[in-house]
């Protein structure tokens, strides 16, 4: 019989417990180094109520709010930070974002409640949202009015360099003395610009300048489901920006004889010209001028609702290519000045077209008077089923309309932006948290 001594055994238990506790306290090792070095680790939310709150609380809770922005702008926030404002609530001051997040980690800015969104009123004595040199930020239903500047201002630094990778998400800006939102530098300043901003489903009206404004050599620059309205010059504006998408958009009542304008690629002052910006699946209506686009070239415009602006559009870039839009009820639908080299037109409904490219290519547009729309007066530009512009398109590689219905249906593609008996794959939601104001 094989038999093991009790000393034995106890040796191997306390060599076993050994080898137990060393792999333990390695573990509890990777993990409290995980916890350091993961800074998601830290990640916490705080909540602040103008009305109920108090600077003395930890602000860690619903219960414990802090009351002021600049109890939030002496703050210590690391990557993953959230910060919540109340609904409802109203605060006098100017928030001063100087945090940055990190890739998929981001520090954000948001909401908490019921009711109105929360709001930062500048009241024309101070600047509403600053955020400046910092990146991977989230903006996600947050209210600004009456900033002496911009009512949310964007730049980088030289500091830290550029701002990247910025988000607003339901955001609203008005009255404000300058832009509603504005990412990029002021010319001949020693700031440096941003790229990859995003907006989406956010509002900006009755500003004294532009609804949106990317300036001066920003890039990547991204406006989805986004209104502009009633704004003093422009709507959204593309200013040296190098990539830009704007879709799901619309723009309307900019009226500004030289410079009310839905949507306007430009070059500012000393910066190179825009290049590759797509405008695609927008609404533009009742602007002085729908799109001036004068810069650079290789802009995509195709499937936009363009009606009863002074002028549809004016393209003065080198090149682009314009499919399937819908112009209406414009003293001129559209211009292409001598500065376009290379231009693909087709597919487009309009009325009246000025050309004075040499390199202008056409084919496939209706220029009639009866193109039957089912009802233009109540702003319904889609195809009755005796349109001539059905099926009377071509392929141009493009797979779904304004309303993202597939293209094509029936036996090939329709003139303008509206494919007649096309299936809706995609349900867009309309914007949230807006509030109309007329
Ligand atoms: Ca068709």
């Amino acid at each position: 019989m094989y038999t093991i001594k009790a000393s034995t055994i106890k040796r191997r238990d306390a060599h076993t417990m050994n080898n137990s506790l060393k792999k333990t306290k390695l573990v509890l090792l990777i993990l409290f180094a995980l916890f350091f070095t993961t800074s998601a680790g830290w990640a916490a939310t705080y909540y602040v109520d103008s009305s109920q709150g108090n600077n003395n609380n930890n602000g860690t809770s619903q219960s414990a709010p802090w009351r002021t922005i600049s109890k939030v702008n002496a703050g210590a926030f690391r990557a993953g930070d959230t910060i919540l404002f109340k609904r409802g609530g109203v605060w006098y001051e100017t928030l001063i974002v100087k945090w940055s997040g990190q890739s998929g980690n981001p520090i954000t800015f948001g909401a908490y409640g019921s009711g109105n969104l929360p709001l930062i009123d500048g009241q024309k004595t101070r600047e509403t949202v600053l955020c400046k040199g910092n990146s991977y930020v989230n903006f996600d239903s947050i209210e600004v009015r009456n900033s002496t500047t911009n009512g949310f201002y964007l730049v980088g630094d030289t500091r830290s360099g550029y701002a990247l990778h910025i988000n607003f998400t339901n955001c609203i800006a008005s009255r404000c003395s300058h832009h509603g939102f504005k990412c990029g530098q002021d010319v001949g300043s020693s700031d440096v610009t941003t790229r990859y901003i995003t907006y989406e489903n956010c509002l900006s009206y009755s500003n004294s300048n532009i609804g949106y404004q990317a300036s001066n050599g920003t890039g990547n620059i991204t406006f989805r489901g986004c209104i502009a309205r009633d704004n003093a010059k422009n709507g959204f504006r593309f200013g040296s920006t190098a990539g830009g998408l704007m879709e799901y958009c619309e723009s309307y009542n900019h009226m500004d004889p030289t410079y009310g304008v839905g949507v306007a690629i430009q070059t500012s002052n000393n910066a190179p010209p825009c290049s590759d910006i797509v405008l695609r699946k927008n609404r533009i209506r009742n602007n002085e001028c729908g799109a001036y686009i004068d810069s650079g070239g290789n802009h995509e415009v195709y499937y936009n609702l363009f009606y009863s602006n002074t002028r549809g559009v004016s393209y003065r870039s080198t090149s682009g290519k314009f499919f399937n839009n819908t112009f209406s009820n414009s003293s001129q639908d559209v211009s292409f000045s001598s500065a376009v080299q290379n231009v693909e037109f087709r597919n487009n409904i309009y009325r009246s077209l000025s050309n004075s490219s040499s390199g202008f290519t056409s084919s496939n547009n209706y220029s009639g008077s009866s193109p039957g729309f089912v009802n233009p007066y109540a702003g319904d530009y889609s195809l009755q089923r005796t349109s001539p512009c059905i099926d009377a398109g071509r392929y141009v590689g493009l797979a779904s309309d304004i309303n993202d219905a597939s293209v094509p249906a029936g036996s090939t593609v329709d003139i303008g932006a509206y494919e007649y008996g096309g299936t809706v794959s995609v349900q867009l939601s309309a914007p949230r948290n807006l509030k109309i104001i007329y």
